[in-house]
């Protein structure tokens, strides 16, 4: 037992938080100390409302130029990596923080970069970043601790900000000599506790081979680990570092948590995604797909105008719940796929009007329930494919789509069997595969 404190105390100090060391007794591998526990054990900040990791979601991203790029000092010094040590939970490589800086990049000031150490699954093919985008998880992440300089020093209450870096799986071996070079010491820190010097010839530079470092992801987070403290300001590069298999293998075939003969090896070290609570991630540019949602549940009238004018998806769900009045008004220019949903529960009225002008797929799918009138007007130019379905199912009159240039058009119009009933249709194609569908049900 008395392992086990000296092992994660050991591993807390060298995790460098900003306020006082914790001797909370966290873990990865048991469920009894692993990551479902950190809000109980290390309530403050585990249990906080910023956490970090999350699962970053790319359509909801948004566009901020503060987010310039970076300059980096130091980063292509040799010498500069000094030492790299298991700490139990962890790889972790000692920076040398006074000659190794970060600024730019919407950072508030000058940051000294302290430290990096990784996370990691089961091998090459159990993914184990900390990170995901859109659900993705990677194989590793590389985080880049760094603390904001007061004058030159490095108070215990610095800002954070850590720098996370993707590792993909490639198929070389041994590839990039650089990974080769670190992992190579790996073997000689096999237990908890243990550290070695890493090669001089070594820079971070190296290790960050194949990275456009002026596009990232930023957003205010946490430490990944106990004891989670917030405030953290998080960047996350976009492009992967592209890593051979054997090379990723290694973390998880050579290391140990443990001094002990019968330690587990080092695996699945990373933290579950956490919460987002409303927090934007930004980037340079905004999302590629553009969502509106829109839902009044009291209003006589509803209008959305969506115009995306370089998104590749457009997605709008619009659905007044007692609203006399429902208009969509949907205009991407360059999208390449375009999708309207409009469900008024209890209009008089909707109408929906959606004009891809080079889309090469247009769906709209407009179902009042109680309608006395529907129309949707669907006008795709250079399409090929456009389907539409309209499914009033008590309405007096419907009236559907005008294609003019699709090459497949497929109408479905679905009115209730009432007596009064009317459906008009048109369709003015210039050429190909029509299809016409009227159901009576
Ligand atoms: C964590 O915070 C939530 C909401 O703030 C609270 O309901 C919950 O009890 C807290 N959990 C623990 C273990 O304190
Ligand atoms: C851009 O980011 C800065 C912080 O870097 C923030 O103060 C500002 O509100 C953001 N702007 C937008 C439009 O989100
Ligand atoms: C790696 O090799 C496997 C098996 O040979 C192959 O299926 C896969 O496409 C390759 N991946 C890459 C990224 O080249
Ligand atoms: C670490 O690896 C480098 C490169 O392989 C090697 O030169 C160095 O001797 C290793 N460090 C130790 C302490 O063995
Ligand atoms: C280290 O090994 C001892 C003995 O097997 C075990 O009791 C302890 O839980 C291990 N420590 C960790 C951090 O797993
Ligand atoms: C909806 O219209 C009715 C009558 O036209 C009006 O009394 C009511 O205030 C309107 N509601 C809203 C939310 O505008
Ligand atoms: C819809 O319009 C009618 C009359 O035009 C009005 O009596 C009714 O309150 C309106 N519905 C809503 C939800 O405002
Ligand atoms: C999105 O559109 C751009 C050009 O506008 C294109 O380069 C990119 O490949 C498209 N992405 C997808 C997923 O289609
Ligand atoms: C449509 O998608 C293709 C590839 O899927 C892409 O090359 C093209 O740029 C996209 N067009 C637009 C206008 O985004
Ligand atoms: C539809 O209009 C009629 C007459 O204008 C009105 O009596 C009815 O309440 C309206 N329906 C809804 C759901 O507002
Ligand atoms: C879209 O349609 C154009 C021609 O209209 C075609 O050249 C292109 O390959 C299509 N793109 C996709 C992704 O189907
Ligand atoms: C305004 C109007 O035409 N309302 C009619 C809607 O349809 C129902 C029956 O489906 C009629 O009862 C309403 O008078």
């Amino acid at each position: 037992m008395v392992n086990v404190f000296i092992t994660c105390l050991a591993a807390c100090l060298l995790h460098i938080l900003p306020s006082a060391p914790t001797s909370i007794s966290w873990c990865y591998h048991k469920a009894s100390c692993s990551d479902l526990v950190w809000p109980i054990i290390a309530e403050k900040d585990c249990n906080g409302t910023q956490q970090s990791p999350i699962d970053i979601v790319t359509t909801n991203v948004q566009a901020n130029t503060t987010l310039t790029p970076f300059t980096f000092t130091g980063y292509n010094q040799d010498a500069t990596l000094t030492e790299i040590t298991n700490t139990g939970t962890t790889i972790q490589v000692t920076l040398d923080h006074k000659k190794m800086h970060v600024e730019g990049g919407g950072l508030p000031g000058l940051f000294a970069s302290t430290q990096f150490h990784f996370h990691w699954g089961n091998g090459s093919t159990t993914p184990g970043s900390e990170h995901r985008v859109n659900g993705k998880q990677y194989p590793m992440e590389l985080h880049i601790v760094s603390k904001a300089e007061h004058n030159g020093s490095l108070p215990n209450d610095s800002i954070l900000a850590a720098f996370g870096f993707f590792i993909e799986a490639s198929n070389d071996t041994g590839k990039p000599e650089s990974w080769k070079i670190l992992t190579s010491n790996l073997t000689e820190i096999a237990s908890a506790g243990d550290k070695t010097r890493v090669s001089d010839k070594l820079t971070m530079d190296d290790l960050l081979s194949g990275v456009d470092r002026t596009k990232y992801y930023r957003y205010l987070g946490s430490l990944t680990t106990p004891n989670c403290d917030e405030g953290v300001i998080w960047t996350i590069f976009k492009d992967p570092i592209k890593v051979s298999q054997d090379l990723i293998d290694l973390f998880t075939t050579t290391v140990y948590i443990n001094k002990t003969s019968n330690s587990p090896l080092m695996t699945n070290t990373f933290r579950g995604v956490q919460p987002i609570n409303g927090r934007i991630v930004m980037s340079q540019i905004a999302g590629t797909k553009i969502t509106g949602l829109l839902m009044p549940t009291s209003a006589n009238k509803t209008s959305a105008i969506i115009m995306p004018t370089s998104a590749n998806k457009t997605t709008a769900i619009i659905m007044p719940t007692s609203a006399n009045k429902t208009t969509a008004s949907i205009k991407p220019t360059s999208a390449n796929k375009t999708t309207a949903i409009i469900k008024p529960t209890s209009a008089n009225k909707t109408t929906a009007i959606i004009m891809p002008t080079s889309a090469n797929k247009t769906t709209a799918s407009i179902k009042p329930t109680s309608a006395n009138k529907t129309t949707a007007s669907i006008k795709p130019t250079p399409a090929t494919k456009t389907t539409a379905i309209i499914k009033p199912t008590s309405a007096t009159k419907t009236t559907g789509l005008k294609p003019k240039l699709g090459l497949k058009t497929t109408r479905i119009l679905k009115p209730a069997s009432t007596a009064t009933t009317l459906s008009q249709a048109y369709i003015f194609p210039l050429s190909v595969v029509m299809l016409y569908v009227v159901l009576s049900l």
